[in-house]
């Protein structure tokens, strides 16, 4: 029955009934990415050499206590470890990769605001969290979205959009765009996680997401 005052659904909505086919397919996982990140406490002792895994410890599980969508989301809990480019943070990513989510193989999302909700618990030290468009080893990052302390940053505890519009690789709301993305060819949607004050590796930090859309 279509009941016009209902939302239309998202592209991707997160639920009990999917979850686990998603971690199966690999639609869903820990992002390793270019980002690479430390497992070692900070700073290195002599010696000691970064390794290339971002995320160690990836717990993604449906949730049914909060959701944006249906009835449920997805709660991502993981080791927020310290970037090695920027080491004055931490972070943790999560990959959404569009083919096994049935989204397609490579989706052009020229013109398209893509947006996910996301809800930081409060207490988390989570305090930021962006999108990036990726493939073939190439990759677009958004600006952050800010949970933490101030003016004009959301709050936690509550659902929140997250969004990324790619313009071009100039345009002040990329973060980071390499020199052969293309928005026409996309295959990957990934979330960091940041903690931007972190300088060590931050165990059990916590993101629920759900409705994925563009
Ligand atoms: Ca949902």
């Amino acid at each position: 029955m279509d009941d016009p005052a209902a939302a239309p659904a998202p592209k991707l909505d997160f639920e009990s009934a999917n979850i686990a086919t998603l971690k199966t397919n690999g639609a869903i996982a820990p992002s390793m990415n270019n980002l690479n990140a430390t497992w070692n406490p900070n700073p290195l002792a002599e010696g000691e050499q970064f390794t290339d895994q971002a995320v160690t410890d990836m717990v993604m599980e449906a949730v049914a206590t909060e959701h944006d969508s249906g009835s449920a989301c997805l709660g991502v809990t993981a080791t927020a470890y310290q970037n090695f480019y920027a080491r004055n943070v931490a972070q943790w990513m999560f990959q959404i990769n569009l083919g096994g989510a049935g989204l397609g193989e490579t989706v052009d999302l020229t013109d398209k605001t893509v947006s996910i909700k996301a809800f930081v618990p409060e207490g988390s030290k989570i305090e930021a969290i962006k999108l990036v468009f990726g493939h073939d080893g190439q990759e677009s990052q958004g600006k952050q979205v800010r949970f933490d302390e101030g003016d004009g940053h959301q709050p936690k505890d509550t659902w929140t959009t997250v969004s990324y519009k790619y313009i071009n690789k100039e345009e002040i709301n990329t973060d980071y765009t390499s020199g052969d993305f293309d928005i026409g060819k996309v295959k990957t949607i990934t979330v960091i996680a940041l903690i931007d004050s972190g300088t060590a590796n931050v165990p059990g930090q916590t993101v629920y997401l759900d409705s994925l859309d563009w």
